[in-house]
């Protein structure tokens, strides 16, 4: 390869990785399928995959190999630091772990108060774990067009809560097309990753905006494939409105890998602003006296939900939490 002049690196957006080849998109728009720089996979040791979906990267345009390629190739030189990334552990006990995507703009976490349940558990622990990541979470509450009286009552008070909170909150019906124009504008020009239980409507709501990817729906079971050893590769999906889609297998959540018990109330956001005015620094919020957030919870002020949410991350050993 012998020297290159850095000016005649290109930038670009990795969309797509098969564990050897990456699918990038220059800032020219053309695709290029690169390989990675040999020295590079020696950098980062803890992870499974150097380069992941969502990264800015580096590349030099390789004319020469590609003559019997329908792409242009290329080689990655150089990976831009990332705001922020998804992992999951490894399978096997290496301790290593696989970046699902990285330089995530927003996650929308798709609920359905009945169909199937979401609970309020799930919705805190994602949550937190996005505070955690550092990516922003925008609640979805979708097939509206189902919810009787009694679910029309439980979506307000949800609605009402994470609102006070500070999280956006649609409603939507991919049925109705209802909600949908909110949706796609604010997936415009950003990378998400849609995110919630299997069958609350992901993949249907994506291709309602964009009938082009043709997702499958209704898959029946994400836990079989899990069982499989099969790889799954995350991919970015190119909107034609601006912006890319994540589509993650079988992730519903973020791992709260690393996360110390200490940590955990700083990403629960209203009790850790309560938090400035318990008696003492480290105050767990438990059982010490003059905690400020457990009076809030007695007037209300925090909602008795989220400080069972936080109690139950708490409780729950850390290390060996699963990374989904
Ligand atoms: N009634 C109703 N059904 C929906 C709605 N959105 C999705 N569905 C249905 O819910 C099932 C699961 O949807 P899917 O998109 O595969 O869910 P995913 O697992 O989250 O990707 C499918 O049968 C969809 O047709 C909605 O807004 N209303
Ligand atoms: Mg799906
Ligand atoms: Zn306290």
């Amino acid at each position: 390869m012998g020297t290159i002049n850095l000016q005649d690196l290109k930038n670009g957006l990795v969309l797509r990785s098969t564990g050897s080849w990456y699918t990038v998109i220059g800032d020219d728009g053309e695709k290029y399928e690169c390989r990675i720089k040999g020295n590079l996979k020696m950098k980062d040791l803890k992870t499974t995959n150097p380069v992941a979906v969502g990264d800015r990267v580096d590349f030099e345009f390789l004319e020469k190999d590609s003559k019997d390629r329908q792409s242009p190739v290329g080689l990655i030189y150089a990976i831009h630091e990332r705001k922020n990334y998804i992992i999951r552990k490894s399978q096997n006990l290496s301790k290593q772990a696989h970046i699902i995507a990285a330089n995530i703009d927003q996650a929308f976490l798709v609920i359905t108060i009945n169909y199937p349940v979401t609970t309020t558990t799930f919705i805190d622990r994602f949550l937190a774990s996005a505070e955690a990541y550092r990516i922003p979470v925008v609640l979805v509450f979708n097939k509206t067009d189902k919810y009787d009286g009694e679910q029309m009552l439980q979506l307000d008070k949800l609605t009402t809560l994470y609102r006070t909170i500070g999280y956006t909150c649609l409603h939507t019906s991919a049925l109705h097309n209802t909600g949908l124009h909110d949706l796609k504008s604010m997936m415009k020009g950003k990378i998400s990753v849609l995110n919630g239980h299997s069958g609350v409507g992901k993949s249907t709501l994506v291709n309602k905006l964009e009938p082009g990817l043709n997702l499958k729906t209704n898959e029946i079971s994400e836990s079989h494939e899990r069982g499989k050893h099969t790889t799954t590769f995350s991919e970015l999906y190119e909107l034609s409105f601006g912006g890319y889609i994540i589509d993650t297998p079988g992730i519903k959540a973020y791992g709260m890998l690393e996360m110390e018990p200490w940590e955990i109330s700083h990403y629960f956001r209203e009790i850790f602003i309560i938090s400035s005015r318990c008696q003492y620094n480290n105050c767990s919020h438990t059982h010490e006296p003059g905690c400020a957030v457990k009076e809030a919870v007695k007037k209300e002020e925090v909602a008795t939900s989220r400080y069972l949410s936080y109690l139950g991350l708490l409780e729950t050993d850390q290390k060996y939490r699963p990374a989904y």
